[in-house]
């Protein structure tokens, strides 16, 4: 990055203290990856200067020539990989993806129904702080006591509440959605059924998890996740979706363009062809196989050490540890998992008894530690450090008698982390790990 060294070094030395940290660091946040280079150069191409307000062969500006072979590219590549007729690679990031959806199908106040917030929905399925809660009517659903989707309670709200849109779709849910249950549910009240499979979609790809191709009409995914591309997201509607509904693309696509955007961003464009075309490879199978495996083993040694996972374990790249049994909110753990550079998120379990911002548990993932090659055994001393911050920290807290009043003062959490001598010790060992599984330039 030497031009940017000499034209700004505040920020140059800035984006090199956040690449160290991604290298000293076990990034356990099951939405975020590290994308290749070639990804990152995509992205940093010259197409960021390009205007290119509407669709390849259609556009208002001029100049468009490269530009246009760039998106039908992309389209292409991505309905092949998808199996779908139709793809939209314009939406910026996620939320935006899936308000075009809604904003394609629903008039004001119409019906549509998400995954709880709380219970590990997204935000833009339908949450009360959401614009999509604010614009239309959303009635959520949750998850049974043993933390997996309440098929019932999704029909029985279906067949009461008749929402246009059911989301299928999750952002802390660690099993397989039952796609088909789904669609039965859908047909019966002849809902749109839109998939999100923004956590999943490189998962997908690799035939690691089901796809919902055949079942849905449409399906949104961010690209930036398990898909290990740049930020951005794609709105596809699948053969189903237009039997159902023959207008269904050309919806989405003015719902895009020109309902909520302008021009598209044709260097994250690019760089999402790229993510396409790796994960076409072999190896990117291999890579998403393990992600889950690593997972798995995660979760299996977590439960020997005594740690309640929601749902008992995962089918995908993420699990959620309920700390309610360990009487520590997810909010000292992340923070004490951090100070040993091991980055995760505190996350609401079901039936969570804190508000949001201090919740019951921690979520994390693999993704990112299986880009850099880590496998079985690393993922079983990592279970190891991670319960040992738990007990460490638990013991602290203890012998400083804290309530969980204190645990919401920031300072005193971070004095007691710091205080904690099993947090040091990890540390060390998490930097050892990371030095002997480099972050990859090309996968
Ligand atoms: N905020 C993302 C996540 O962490 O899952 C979803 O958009």
């Amino acid at each position: 990055m030497k031009f940017l060294k000499k034209t700004d070094s505040e920020l140059h030395s800035l984006i090199q203290a956040e690449t160290k940290r991604q290298k000293k660091t076990l990034m356990m946040i099951p939405s975020e990856n590290i994308v290749s280079k070639a990804v990152e150069e995509a992205v940093g191409s010259p197409l960021g200067n390009k205007y290119a307000e509407g669709y390849p062969f259609k556009r208002y500006y001029q100049g468009q020539a490269v530009v246009d072979q760039i998106e039908d590219l992309v389209q292409d590549r991505v309905r092949k990989a998808f199996d779908v007729p139709y793809a939209n690679v314009q939406p910026l990031s996620g939320s935006p993806a899936n308000l075009a959806v809604y904003v394609a199908l629903l008039k004001p106040h119409e019906t549509m129904m998400g995954l709880s917030l709380a219970f590990g929905g997204h935000l833009t399925h339908g949450a009360s702080v959401s614009a999509t809660s604010v614009f239309f009517r959303s009635v959520p659903y949750r998850l049974t006591k043993s933390g997996f989707i309440d098929y019932e309670e999704v029909e029985k709200l279906a067949l009461r509440e008749k929402p246009k849109i059911i989301v299928a779709g999750t952002t802390a849910y660690p099993r397989k959605i039952e796609w088909k249950r789904f669609a039965e549910i859908a047909e019966k009240v002849d809902a749109y059924l839109m998939a999100d499979v923004s956590h999943l979609a490189g998962l997908i790809l690799a035939e690691a998890y089901p796809s919902p191709t055949p079942h849905v009409h449409i399906i949104t995914t961010t690209t930036h996740k398990t898909l290990r591309g740049p930020r951005g997201a794609i709105i596809m509607v699948t053969k189903k979706g237009l039997k159902k509904d023959p207008e269904l693309a050309e919806k989405i696509s003015k719902a895009v363009f020109p309902g909520l955007q302008g021009g598209p961003h044709m260097n994250s464009i690019a760089g999402i062809g790229v993510a396409f075309k790796e994960a076409s490879k072999k190896s990117f199978k291999t890579y998403c196989h393990q992600i889950v495996k690593n997972a798995q083993v995660l979760s299996k040694e977590l439960m020997e050490r005594g740690l309640h996972l929601v749902s008992s374990g995962t089918d995908s790249h993420l699990l959620l540890i309920d700390l309610t049994n360990k009487n520590l909110l997810g909010n000292t753990v992340a923070e004490a998992c951090e100070a040993a550079g091991i980055v995760l998120n505190r996350n609401a379990v079901p039936y969570d008894p804190n508000p949001p911002f201090y919740p019951s548990g921690i979520r994390l993932g693999t993704p990112g530690i299986t880009s850099r090659g880590m496998k079985e055994n690393e993922m079983k001393k990592i279970a190891k450090w991670i319960s040992e911050i738990i007990d460490g920290v638990r013991e602290t807290k203890q012998i400083l008698k804290f309530t969980t009043e204190d645990e919401k003062k920031r300072k005193i959490r971070q004095m007691m982390i710091k205080k904690t001598p099993i947090i040091k010790k990890i540390e060390r060992e998490v930097k050892r790990l990371c030095n002997r599984f480099p972050i990859k330039s090309t996968y």
